[in-house]
């Protein structure tokens, strides 16, 4: 049995819910910005999550719900141009504090850093979102608790391709049997279990009904002492929120 060295944790919708609230309006404010009416309804942007990544999403938008909108001109370079302002909006928002971390992260995060586990973090999102993220809602100094923050353009596909963990796992030389992963839908999934990962998810509001397949354990949320998790598929083994002890326990079955 290998001995689990890491901790790899998504980010939006695992360590935050940051979707409906969070990305959903501030891609709604570069739009209104660039003098643009499109609105991404809470019920159309489910829908968007289909495709993860921020420009790919607007991209993928025009492709298929706004097949009418025309853009004369370079369109990778309009839509590069309305995701930096979108990145502008978001991390704004959660410098003002608009978006705290779920039940549970902040009380895991702390326990496996007194327990010396490595920490990184794997994720689609641009790199500025992840560290607004985690200096507001987590700890000022938060980013260097991570030894690896792997996030957006650094590989050349987004997940559900595996390589954003591949990368982090690269980098901190270790292999997917020393991890545990940390997602919360089915495009994170893909990516963390394409990898090797075993993988510990919680949904939220948009993943309740994704596909798990492969998941060590599907819970409602982390949980804490006094707000315990829903076993949504799986075996908690009698644990009632997730502690390091469950998650060594889940990788070690
Ligand atoms: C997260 C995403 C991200 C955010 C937006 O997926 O899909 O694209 O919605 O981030 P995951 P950017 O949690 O699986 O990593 O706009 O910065 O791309
Ligand atoms: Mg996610």
């Amino acid at each position: 049995m290998t001995d689990l060295a890491a901790l790899l944790f998504d980010v939006d919708g695992t360590l935050a819910d940051t979707e409906r609230d969070g990305h959903r309006p501030a891609f709604n404010r570069a739009f209104a910005d660039a003098g643009l009416d499109w609105d991404w309804s809470p019920e159309l942007y489910g829908e968007l999550l289909a495709v993860t990544g921020g420009k790919e999403r607007i991209r993928y938008y025009l492709e298929r719900y706004n097949t009418a909108f025309r853009y004369e001109g370079d369109l990778d370079a309009f839509i590069a141009g309305l995701h930096s302002s979108k990145t502008e909006h978001y991390t704004r928002m959660l410098a003002e504090g608009a978006i705290p971390l779920r039940p549970g992260v902040r009380r895991l995060i702390t326990e496996a850093r007194a327990a010396g586990m490595r920490l990184a973090v794997a994720t689609t999102t641009t790199p500025a979102n992840v560290t607004a993220l985690l200096r507001h809602a987590l700890h000022p100094e938060s980013e260097t608790w991570f030894e690896v923050i792997a996030a957006g353009d650094v590989v050349p596909a987004k997940k559900p391709d595996p390589c954003i963990y591949r990368y982090a796992m690269e980098r901190m030389g270790l292999l997917p049997a020393q991890c545990m992963a940390f997602e919360d839908s089915h495009n994170g999934i893909l990516a963390s279990r394409g990898a090797g990962l075993k993988t510990i998810v919680a949904v939220n509001g948009y993943t309740a009904a994704d596909d798990f397949d492969g998941a060590a354990i599907v819970l409602d949320h982390w949980g804490e002492p006094d707000r315990p998790f829903t076993v949504l598929n799986g075996d908690a083994d009698g644990y009632r929120y997730l502690s390091l002890d469950m998650v060594r326990d889940l990788h070690d079955r």
